[in-house]
């Protein structure tokens, strides 16, 4: 198996978050991927290739093109500003707000551009942010072209980034700008099947009313979890999209046995909607000891996961997404890709 990951991960450092009650140093950190890279070296799991050049055509058809650019402006626009410090949204046009005014301050676009305070910037935000990518679509390009699977070593992750908002980590959709290079690369239909603990709504809201790529996510119930204003059950699709999104919320404090299940109906509903290549967002926040999120599984249940998934018998794409135990995301992943190697 091969693994794509980039050294500008790096730039992703030293941002904060606003969480209840806090303003608090960034969950995800650098450390998370520097784990998956030790563990994946000390299992022999295969070659590291850094990402090929990629241009930033793809991000512009799955994000809105203003969007892509004004994450690559905004550290200078904030700088220029003459703020200092993690650049962090204030104001959301939400409800009977108007969206469609779009602000001239930099201190009104970070909101018009973010659905939440867990995206700020820092001065390496867009290098990482580009690289992160570059590293899927490289991984998507790889898998394209014949190999069985690939995992990209993503930083900053992406599934919580809709077309025209940052949020939950997230700047530009890794995971759909994967899913579309296959599209584009020949595969007629696609499935994004998203592990991470927290809804993917990012990657919903992109792909809502498209039939070419089927959205399926298992996460925590939004009544309670994080990102809260979307992912319940009756959320199908729209237009030609119409059931081709299926959620499988679960309650907090679900363990295998339960999550297991969901892993099982997904997994028939991509069998059975009949894909050329899948993508899995990649979360390993699912683990008991995750800081942030409500799961139960265990360290021996990633394995299972990875022999499911390989048994769709489907080309695939891992993206790294979330998971916050720093020192166990690294066993957990690798546990995944070795349970689908058949290692
Ligand atoms: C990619 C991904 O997993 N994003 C998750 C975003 C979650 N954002 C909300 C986290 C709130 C953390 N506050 C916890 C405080 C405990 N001290
Ligand atoms: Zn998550």
């Amino acid at each position: 198996m091969k693994i794509v990951w980039s050294p500008d991960h790096l730039g992703q450092s030293g941002h904060v978050e606003l969480g209840a009650g806090v303003i608090e140093p960034g969950y995800e950190c650098p450390e998370r991927l520097a784990y998956v890279l030790d563990r994946w070296r000390e299992r022999g799991l295969g070659e590291e290739l850094a990402p090929t050049a990629q241009s930033l055509d793809v991000a512009r058809r799955i994000h809105a093109p203003d969007y892509v650019d004004f994450l690559a402006e905004a550290w200078n626009l904030w700088t220029a500003a003459g703020y200092s410090g993690p650049a962090l949204p204030m104001v959301w046009p939400t409800h009977n707000l108007r969206d469609d005014l779009k602000p001239k301050a930099i201190r009104a676009l970070l909101g018009y551009y973010s659905f939440d305070g867990g995206s700020s910037f820092v001065a390496g935000t867009w290098t990482a942010v580009a690289s992160s990518y570059a590293v899927a679509l490289t991984a998507a390009d790889l898998v394209a072209g014949g190999e069985r699977v690939a995992f990209s070593g993503c930083r900053p992750p992406g599934h919580h980034a809709g077309r025209r908002t940052a949020g939950g980590y997230c700047y530009l959709n890794n995971a759909a700008c994967a899913a579309e290079r296959l599209r584009e690369r020949g595969a007629s239909r696609v499935a994004v099947l998203d592990l991470d603990f927290h809804h993917g709504n990012g990657t919903q809201e992109i792909f809502w009313r498209r039939s070419d790529v089927l959205f399926v996510s298992l996460h925590g119930d939004p009544a309670t979890e994080y990102p809260f204003f979307l992912g319940t059950a009756e959320e199908t699709g729209a237009g030609e999209g119409e059931g081709f999104n299926l959620n499988l919320p679960m309650p907090a404090g679900s363990a295998f046995d339960v999550w297991g299940e969901s892993l099982e109906v997904a997994c028939r509903k991509i069998a059975a909607t009949g894909v050329d290549a899948l993508v899995v967002s990649l979360g390993l926040d699912t683990f008991e000891g995750d800081p942030i999120s409500h799961f139960r599984l265990k360290r021996e249940d990633y394995p299972r996961v990875g022999a499911r998934l390989a048994a769709l018998g489907v080309p695939t794409v891992f993206v790294l997404e979330g998971g916050y135990a720093v020192a166990d995301i690294g066993v957990n992943a690798v546990g995944v890709l070795e349970g689908f190697a058949g290692v």
